[in-house]
């Protein structure tokens, strides 16, 4: 029996969300900036990740691509800032302010 996980990752723009799915696949390109999701397969004993790489610079705009993605089902979010960018950490708040009414949205309908 193979488990299967998606995993998202969210933050704004710059703050190291395809250097960090680089670093789990072992990838050492340097990232360019990431317009469209990509999607890395990993596959953990018998665990399998689809880590999503959401693209977007600010908020709104993550937010809204990744809605526009259409993910039925999301296992887990990983948020990421840059601790030398003070306004970085406070967008996942917003980011996530947005992702749960977006939930209940469909929860509702
Ligand atoms: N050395 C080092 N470089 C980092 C780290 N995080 C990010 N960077 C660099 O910062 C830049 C931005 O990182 P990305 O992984 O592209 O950031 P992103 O969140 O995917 O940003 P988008 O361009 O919006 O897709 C890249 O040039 C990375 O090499 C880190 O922890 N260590
Ligand atoms: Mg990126």
């Amino acid at each position: 029996m193979v488990y299967r996980k998606v995993v998202a990752i969210l933050g704004v723009g710059g703050v190291g969300k395809t250097i960090f799915a680089y670093r789990i696949l072992k990838i050492s390109d340097t990232p360019v900036l990431t317009l469209r999701p990509s999607y890395y397969r990993i596959y953990l004993g018998d665990l399998e990740v689809d880590l999503v790489d959401v693209p977007g610079q600010r908020v709104f705009d993550v937010a809204m691509k990744f809605a526009s993605f259409k993910i039925p089902v999301i296992d887990r979010l990983i948020y990421m800032y840059d601790v030398t960018n003070y306004e970085s950490l406070f967008a996942i708040s917003e980011l996530h302010t947005l992702f749960i009414e977006r939930g209940s949205q469909v929860a509702k309908g």
